[in-house]
């Protein structure tokens, strides 16, 4: 019965039925399924999914953004549970698309994903210029900062999101993560990163190491 609710959250996301993937997680919750196994047997799950078929170009972006909204209308379901049970942040993270760069798909997932694995999230959006980021370490106290770029120009507004915090002396009060398509360890490491993830699952477990080491 559990696997086959789980299995029905997972069908209905992929199908990109909105209303069935709502309907479908709170059918889940009232039927006592644990939070976390909606979120990842269900909702990551299928939307890993629609991310391998888009690479394999079996579907196309309007397909993947129907089953995007999906996944938001299932995590609107979720958040007021993480509070409810007491799930208490482990860290407070500030994330943005960097400026120059409107793409948002893969960072609303890191998002999601991380708020799901009970980050304190300030999502700033896309085209985010330095200085907002900078704010988010000086007046916000964000432990971490989330930098999403998906155009090799782009790339470059991280490299100054990181001269922008040296600039402002704050460099050494956050952790830095960077990702998104174009992005390497290369990269990350060339422009003084002190993380990198190729995907959102990753981007979690490395936003946990990050936090573990002093700040
Ligand atoms: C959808 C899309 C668009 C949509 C964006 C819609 C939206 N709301 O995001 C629209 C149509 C608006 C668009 C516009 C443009 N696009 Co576009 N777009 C894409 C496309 C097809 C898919 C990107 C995507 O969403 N992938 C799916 C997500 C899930 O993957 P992802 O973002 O990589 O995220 C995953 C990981 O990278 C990681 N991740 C992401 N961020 C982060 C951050 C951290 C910290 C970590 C750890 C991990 C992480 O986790 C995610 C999930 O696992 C790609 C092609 C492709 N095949 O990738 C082109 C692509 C990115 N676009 C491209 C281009 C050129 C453009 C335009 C310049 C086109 C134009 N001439 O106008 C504009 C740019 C506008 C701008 N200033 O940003 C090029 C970029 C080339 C380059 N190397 O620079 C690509 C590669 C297409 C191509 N082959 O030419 N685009």
């Amino acid at each position: 019965m559990r696997d086959k609710i789980l299995q029905d959250i997972k069908d209905a996301l992929q199908e990109g039925d909105r209303d069935g993937v709502a309907e479908k997680t709170r059918f889940a919750l009232n039927s006592g399924v644990e939070i976390k196994a909606i979120l990842d047997n269900s909702l990551i799950a299928g939307m890993e999914i629609i991310g391998g078929k888009f690479k394999r170009n079996e579907i196309f972006i309007p397909e993947v953004l129907i089953s995007a909204k999906a996944m938001h209308a299932g995590m609107a379901i979720l958040e007021p549970y993480f509070t409810k049970h007491g799930i208490k942040p482990i860290g407070k993270v500030a994330i943005g698309t960097v400026k120059g760069d409107l793409h948002d798909i893969g960072k609303n997932i890191v998002s999601m994903m991380l708020k799901g694995a009970c980050f304190d999230i300030e999502d700033f959006g896309i085209d985010v210029p330095p200085e907002k980021f900078v704010d988010a370490v000086k007046t916000k106290g964000a432990e971490i900062l989330v930098l999403s770029a998906l155009l090799t120009t782009s790339m470059n507004s991280m490299r100054d999101t990181i001269a922008a915090l040296k600039y402002a002396g704050v460099r050494d009060k956050v952790k830095v993560m960077v990702g998104g398509a174009p992005v390497t360890q290369g990269f990350a490491d060339s422009i003084e990163a002190d993380g990198y993830a190729k995907d959102a699952a990753t981007a979690v477990d490395k936003a946990k190491e990050l936090l573990s080491k002093a700040i």
